[in-house]
């Protein structure tokens, strides 16, 4: 049996050396140097490209290296009786804490605004906010939401969250997926740390801004695809929502010549929130490997049929 690595920009080594580090006992390969494709029963990678899983006929288990599985979706020929998994695990979690955390504080603390008047040499106190006073909605209560929302309320924010069903958690109000208008209509800054699925894409449109508080924020920490570039941009210049910071984008990296690089309203991040370790997350891996190989059951796995 063998632990197949796949992964867009072919670096293997820190993997390697982390499952190795994990069970010293796991065949790893990669598509480069597996020389018996009938002993690989699981594969773990990052943005395989398309029908990178057909040469490997016991495959039994795909996993995904980072929290999000939207790209094992994307290839079309993703065989449909494999069990699937992400990584779910707390150095992302607390690493999406914090980023999310900051954003918001630098949106209420109007810190863009004095870097800006800085370049100006511009001296201008300006009113801000403070965070019990400010409603924060995330969309999407999953694992990474739940942490994000307990992480601001701990800050001091009011926050409300919208997902599939109602959820109990501790001083956060939870919307089901019929209640979205009720949810937007508070959210002062919107959080999107939902999954992207066929439901999901493109959500983040002139419609839901028009639903949000006038000057409304948004916070896009989950999916390119879920945002409408041209909505965003329309909806900054007519003033229904004040700012925006981006940490995905439809292409990755955000092309040189892309509008919102130079759209003052915008803040761009590249894909840094919270980044998938191998060190980190390779315990998870090597375990769930070993759970195929006895016939236990596999931990953090993925619906097909949901898509997350
Ligand atoms: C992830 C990501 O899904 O880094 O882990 O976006």
């Amino acid at each position: 049996m063998a632990l197949l690595l796949i992964r867009n920009d072919k670096n293997y080594e820190p993997w390697i050396e982390a499952l190795k580090k994990a069970d010293s006992s796991i065949t790893v390969v990669t598509p480069e140097t597996v020389e018996n494709p009938d002993e690989v029963t699981m594969a773990v990678t990052w943005k395989a490209p398309q029908g990178s899983f057909a040469d490997y006929p016991n495959l039994k288990a795909i996993g995904s290296m980072g929290a999000g599985v939207d790209h094992l979706f994307e290839d079309k020929s993703l065989p449909c009786d494999v069990t699937l998994t992400r990584v779910v695990d707390d150095k992302l979690a607390s690493d999406m804490q914090e980023f999310v955390s900051a954003l918001c504080l630098n949106h209420i603390r109007n810190l863009k605004v004095y870097s800006a008047l800085q370049d100006q040499s511009n001296w201008k106190p300006t009113p801000y906010r403070r965070a019990k006073e400010v409603c924060i909605g995330i969309l999407g209560l999953g694992t990474l939401g739940q942490a994000v929302g307990t992480m601001l309320t701990n800050v001091g924010f009011k926050v409300t969250g919208w997902s599939h069903s109602k959820k109990e958690i501790e001083n956060i109000t939870s919307y089901s997926q019929n209640e979205l208008d009720a949810f937007l209509s508070e959210a002062e800054i919107l959080v999107c740390l939902l999954p992207l699925t066929e439901k999901t894409q493109g959500i983040l449109n002139t419609e839901l801004f028009s639903k949000l508080p006038k000057g409304a924020y948004l916070i896009n920490v989950a999916r390119g695809g879920h945002l409408v570039e041209n909505d965003l941009t329309e909806a900054l210049k007519t003033g229904q929502l004040s700012g925006a910071a981006l940490d995905v984008f439809n292409t990755e990296p955000l092309p040189e010549d892309h509008p919102f690089w130079n759209n003052k309203d915008i803040i761009i991040t590249p894909h840094i929130a919270s980044m998938s370790n191998a060190s980190s997350v390779s315990a998870q891996i090597a375990k769930n490997y070993k759970r195929l190989q006895t016939g236990e059951e596999l931990i953090n796995t993925v619906s097909h049929d949901r898509g997350y």
